[in-house]
């Protein structure tokens, strides 16, 4: 049967089925009603500096500055000279939100609490990039996940691992792919100011240690999330709405010049963006389309509440209320199965394209992710 959720034997019936340990990621299985989504909150921010240290505040925070109509952004200059990137090979887990939770505590507690059990009043706690991740993932033909959940009192902690394929890629990244992944931050440097009154400064350096980062709180049918998200900028009118509703993403692109590109750009990207900004409530991304050469030849708003409308007319397109309900049967997957509570243990789950979701468990192993002074800080 085409709507085979749960694999269960068929010579039982009028028996209730095993449980599976395995989750389809199968379209057909999530085209139901959109899941409750809770307006996402903002419970706080922090700033990664240009060594990639952690701050409790806003000291990252840039501002958008309407560019020019044509405006011709030369997204090559300064990769030679000017850049400073982040270590890629420092893997930092869900260290800087740990820290955040740590340095909020007292702001967290739940309303009805002094419960020791379970001190922090959410579900789960992570990345907004490895929900992102779990949204697009009955669209995603490419690239498998592997992500570890660690119950510890009471919230269960997503952090995600490398794939050995990811790993290999990004080990083995032509020189041209390197150079087009400074373009996105260089577009970010033209687009933005420091302060509310000044303005972009592109003879400046570009350093991707640098981040401002939103921690929203929101809850996803009855799942509790508490998850925090690099954010590029936020609106400089001071008339703007709080955040998150005044924060903007900022993309490039390749420009669009045949309707197979259109098609595309709606099929995989929109998908992307949309995912990715839908969740913490950011309600646009501005996208520069750049040439071959690294020219953004124009700028375009996207309403991200208007996504869906622009991607009506798209054959077998995706739809934002599969991609709800998948992220929601995910949760309920893991809240069933990851029931040991203990920092030590890991349940690893693992997705490849057209694969269910499967999982292992791992104890005191080289997965293991919640820090020593973490589980201190939580216990005491
Ligand atoms: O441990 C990991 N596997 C990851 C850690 C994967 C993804 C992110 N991170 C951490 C980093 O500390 C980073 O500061 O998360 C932070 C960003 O979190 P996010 O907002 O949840 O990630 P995502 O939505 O995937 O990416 C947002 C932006 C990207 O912008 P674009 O426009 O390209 O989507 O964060 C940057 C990138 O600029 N970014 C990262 N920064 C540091 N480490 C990473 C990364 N691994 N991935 C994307
Ligand atoms: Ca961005």
């Amino acid at each position: 049967p085409s709507n085979h959720h749960l694999h269960q034997s068929s010579s039982t019936p009028r028996q209730t089925p095993p449980r599976s340990q395995t989750l389809s990621t199968r379209r057909e299985v999530y085209e139901r009603d959109f899941p409750l989504y809770k307006q996402p909150v903002e419970v706080g921010c922090f700033s990664l500096d240009s060594q990639r240290r952690f701050f409790n505040d806003s000291r990252q925070m840039r501002y958008y500055v309407e560019p020019e109509r044509s405006p011709s952004f030369d997204l090559r200059d300064g990769y030679r000279e000017r850049y400073v990137k982040r270590d890629e090979n420092v893997k930092e887990k869900l260290d800087h939100i740990l820290r955040w939770i740590v340095a909020n505590r007292s702001k967290l507690k739940s309303k009805l609490t002094t419960n020791a059990s379970c001190p922090l009043d959410f579900d789960f706690v992570t990345w907004r990039g490895h929900l992102t991740k779990l949204l697009t993932t009955p669209y995603e033909t490419r690239e498998g996940w592997l992500l570890a959940v660690t119950r510890f009192n009471g919230t269960l902690y997503i952090s995600e691992v490398e794939t050995e394929a990811a790993c290999r890629e990004r080990e083995n990244r032509p020189e041209r792919n390197k150079e087009m992944m400074y373009w996105g931050y260089k577009f970010e440097q033209y687009m933005c100011a420091d302060s509310t009154n000044s303005t972009p400064d592109p003879s400046g350096v570009v350093n991707t240690n640098e981040a401002f980062c939103t921690v929203v709180q929101t809850r996803l049918t009855d799942h509790k999330l508490l998850f925090s998200g690099e954010v590029d900028c936020r609106d400089r009118d001071p008339g703007a709405p709080p955040p998150p509703a005044c924060y903007m993403e900022l993309k490039t692109s390749a420009e669009i010049c045949t309707p197979k590109q259109r098609s595309n750009f709606h099929r995989f990207k929109l998908l992307k963006w949309w995912a990715q900004s839908f969740l913490p409530g950011v309600p646009r991304v501005v996208a520069g389309f750049r040439d071959h050469d690294g020219t953004v030849v124009s700028v375009e708003t996207f309403q991200i509440s208007k996504i869906s409308q622009v991607i009506k007319n798209e054959y077998n397109c995706w739809k934002p209320t599969v991609c709800m309900n998948f992220c929601c049967d995910f949760l309920s997957f893991v809240k069933r199965e990851a029931t040991e509570d203990n920092p030590s243990v890991v349940y690893l789950f693992s997705w490849e394209p057209h694969n269910d979701v499967t999982y292992s468990v791992h104890r005191d192993s080289r997965y293991s992710f919640l820090p020593d002074w973490y589980i201190k800080e939580i216990t005491r």
